[in-house]
């Protein structure tokens, strides 16, 4: 059970009725028609669920810092009353909410900012298009000014804290690193004039908020930039925060442009956890340890192991609102775990869209996916139990239809079962957990090992039906791919064929990726991924294909684009044509990962049968299909009937 989790603490004079805070997201919904009553439905619906204290997406200090111009913002005195009724929101469901003061440093982008970039010195970050200009010693204090203004303004909107971001290799960071600070001014040189600037915004904040007010500092704790701050470094730098009168220290790990993941799904859960240890036994202020936490048992046991004081989550807030009220009801079955895929939250980010969730389409669109009860119960039958047909059943449920899922296959789950078993993947795990508990205890009728046919009695029986039936994999029309040692990626998955020593796929895509992973582990020796296109792993979203590639090479992965045309697929090697040149890769396996077809017969007789169906997910569109798709029309196809 739960001692420490649901045990208020005392943050200066705010008290807080967990030890969980939510930890900053940009969503994006303030951009968008109607943003702030978005947002606020946003925020609202976490409020109300034991969390100790929500953090926002950062609110610019000053326009230039700005994320883009859909970002939060607090430099305006106009931007007071705008936030008010946000905070009056969250306080009316007792919650409590903080504002992070946000100044992008060269992380901003020119063209969403419409001002120049500004950072310490003019060094262009790895992954920004602007160089930097660098800021003059009197620009360096206007920018302090703001942030203690912005501090103020936060107060007078009526939030209960405010977070000072200095993590992540945002302004504040990158004046802390002599990577980024090579000034040899006041606020550049030693270590001392490095953290200068973090410690005058906190005196510049703390004046504008007065004493009781809590300030939160989010502050690396560990930069995985090389030649960056030592470990040592950033002891001091906390214990000077400390001295500046922060509050509460949150860590955060790795800057956006670090080569190291941090929050992908493949880094291992609590994995950083040592990392705000180590802070915290140089300071006697609490201190907040995050990335990669996703379950309030390992919480818990954080807490009580005295590795630290409280506990950012910031996606499984995104994934169940609901997390710490089912934690607290004993009811962690019910828990939507986040998977940590950032399909839908951080990658959206990055392409500028608004965030919503992989598993929870719900999130980010509380105004629109409302669960309302039918007023006319209707039998459904769902065929296919993928992440569609599932997500699907499930509303059904929900909103009083009398449901049944059925699938050829022994699990639910579809092709969740085959990303399940991908080495560093097994968070899909929790999301078959999550639809297995929440048809069981919405009785909805499950029945695997049954294909439906056109003339199925639950055919007769069902008012309306759902096709998710899913895909096929293409097979693609080459020279020998009838041979008997050429497999599908399905083949691979199902387990129904054994690895060889040397496997040639054919296709580069994210199941191509996947499937080398798996074929790895399974003691394949020497992998070779073909295709046309020149670019390996496209269609996975920004924030992982870089790492998917980078795993790619160290696992010693041979990757052969630009393929103009596939010769000849004979026991023993694929030959090909590359640059006008032939080549051969020996091959005892030959596996195809080159695309999938809709799976959409059942639909066109159902059809012709004069039935009410419906079809969702890669039934209906096999191109660029993904879980998150799948989810999502389930999602709304469930609400409209
Ligand atoms: P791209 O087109 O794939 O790559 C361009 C080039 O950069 C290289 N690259 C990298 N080098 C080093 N390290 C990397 N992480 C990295 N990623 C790409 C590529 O190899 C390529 O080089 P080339 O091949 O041309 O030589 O990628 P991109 O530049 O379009 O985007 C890259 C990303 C920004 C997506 C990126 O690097 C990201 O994947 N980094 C990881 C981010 C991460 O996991 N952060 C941890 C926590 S997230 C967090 O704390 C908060 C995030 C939300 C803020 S919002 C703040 C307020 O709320 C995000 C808002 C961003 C707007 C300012
Ligand atoms: Fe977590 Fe993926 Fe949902 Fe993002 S999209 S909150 S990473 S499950």
């Amino acid at each position: 059970s739960y001692q420490l989790l649901f045990n208020p603490i005392k943050i200066n004079e705010l008290t807080l009725q967990s030890r969980v805070i939510m930890g900053s997201m940009h969503v994006g919904l303030e951009g968008e028609e109607n943003g702030l009553e978005k947002l606020i439905a946003f925020y609202k619906e976490r409020a109300k669920n034991k969390v100790g204290l929500i953090v926002t997406g950062g609110a610019a200090v000053c326009p230039e810092g700005s994320g883009g111009v859909h970002f939060m913002s607090i430099h305006k005195d106009d931007d007071v009353e705008y936030w008010k009724p946000l905070t009056k929101a969250v306080h009316d469901v007792d919650g409590k909410i903080a504002l992070q003061l946000f100044h992008a440093g060269r992380y901003a982008y020119k063209a969403l900012t419409g001002y120049d970039v500004v950072a310490p010195s003019a060094i262009q970050s790895p992954i920004n298009p602007d160089v930097p200009v660098a800021l003059t010693a009197e620009q360096v204090e206007a920018t302090v000014t703001a942030f203690g203004s912005a501090a103020k303004r936060a107060k007078q909107a009526g939030f209960d804290a405010v977070e000072i971001m200095g993590s992540e290799g945002y302004l504040i960071n990158q004046f802390t690193s002599p990577v980024t600070n090579q000034r040899d001014d006041e606020w550049g040189g030693s270590f001392e004039k490095r953290i200068r600037f973090s410690l005058e915004i906190v005196k510049a904040v703390r004046e504008n908020v007065g004493p009781t007010f809590p300030i939160i500092f989010r502050m690396s704790g560990l930069d995985l930039i090389e030649s960056s701050t030592s470990d040592e470094e950033t002891k001091r730098w906390a214990k000077e925060l400390e001295k500046m009168s922060v509050d509460l220290l949150n860590i955060g790990i790795g800057w956006h442009e670090s080569k190291v993941p941090t929050i992908s799904m493949k880094v291992p859960r609590n994995r950083f956890v040592p990392v705000a240890t180590a802070i915290k036994e140089a300071v006697s202020i609490p201190v907040i340890a995050s990335n990669r936490i996703n379950n309030p048992e390992d919480a818990e046991k954080i807490l009580q192991s005295g590795a630290a004081d409280m506990i950012s989550m910031a996606r499984p807030f995104l994934a169940d609102p609901a997390i710490l009220t089912k934690a607290y009801e004993q009811r962690l079955e019910d828990i939507n775990t986040c998977i940590a895929c950032n399909q839908a939250c951080l990658d959206h980010v990055f392409e500028l869209k608004t965030a919503s969730c992989l598993v929870n389409p719900e999130a980010g669109r509380e105004l629109e996916l409302q669960i309302v009860p039918t007023e006319r119960r209707k039998r459904i039958l769902v065929v296919g139990a993928g992440p569609g047909g599932i997500e699907a059943a499930r509303v059904l449920a929900l909103r009083g239809h009398s449901v049944t899922i059925a699938d050829q296959g022994d699990a639910i789950g579809g092709q969740l079962n085959f990303s399940r078993i991908v080495p560093g993947k097994s968070e899909f795990n929790e999301t078959i957990r999550y639809y297995n508990t929440q048809l069981r205890k919405l009785n909805v009728q499950v029945r695997l090992k049954h294909k439906i046919t056109t003339d199925d009695p639950l055919v007769h029986e069902a008012d309306e039906i759902i096709i998710s039936t899913g895909i096929l994999p293409r097979k693609p029309d080459l020279i020998g791919i009838d041979s008997d040692f050429v497999v599908s990626y399905k083949d691979i998955f199902e387990s129904r064929v054994e690895t060889k020593e040397n496997v040639v796929i054919i296709g580069g895509g994210g199941v191509a990726c996947d499937l080398a992973f798996l074929l790895k582990e399974k003691g394949a020796e020497n992998i070779t991924m073909l295709q046309r296109g020149k670019a390996f792993a496209r269609g996975i979203g920004k924030t992982t294909r870089w790492a998917t590639l980078m795993e790619l090479k160290m696992k010693k992965i041979r990757m052969i684009g630009g393929i103009s045309e596939y010769k000849t697929i004979k026991n023993n090697a694929v030959s090909f044509l590359q640059n006008g040149e032939e080549h051969s890769v020996p091959a005892d396996l030959v596996v195809y990962a080159s695309g999938q077809l809709p799976n959409n017969s059942l639909y066109a007789s159902l059809k012709a049968k004069g039935k009410q169906v419906h079809i969702i997910g890669g039934a209906k569109d096999a191109s660029e299909l993904d879980a998150k798709k799948a989810i999502y029309e389930g999602a709304i196809v469930a609400r409209k009937i």
